[in-house]
């Protein structure tokens, strides 16, 4: 085999090696969402956002809320009566749960008005 050839080979192998390992990663992360609620905050132009708006869970249940700003700023997700709130440092993630039935609106402690809609929804059933 000529070095050329064999330098193909190893780099066709390296690159099945990782399409495979990025298809693992990504099963998990949807397995992962389906049985545990997310809350990601995002940047979206000025705004940030809550995303999705409107999230299920049930009571108890470990609801993850993620933090993807680039810009590197602390978020919140607090009940507009702060009957909950956890803060969320940077490219990071915090486990919520809320212990009684409702449907709440929650907003970001840190930039009230910075974030678009305003007011997050969850349904704790
Ligand atoms: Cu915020």
């Amino acid at each position: 085999m000529f070095a050329g050839m064999k330098l193909a080979v190893a780099i066709a192998a390296i690159a099945g090696l990782s399409f495979t390992a990025v298809e693992i990663v990504s099963q998990d992360e949807a397995r992962a969402q389906e049985g545990n609620p997310t809350i990601t905050i995002t940047n979206e132009g000025t705004y940030y956002t809550f995303s999705p708006a409107q999230l299920d869970a049930k009571v108890g249940q470990p609801i993850t809320v993620v933090n993807n700003d680039r810009y590197g700023g602390v978020h919140s997700v607090t009940e507009k009566n702060r009957s909950f709130s956890v803060d969320v440092p940077p490219q990071s993630s915090k486990t919520l749960t809320v212990e009684k039935a409702g449907n709440y609106q929650y907003l970001c402690d840190w930039h009230t008005d910075a974030h678009e809609p305003k007011y997050g929804s969850l349904n704790v059933s």
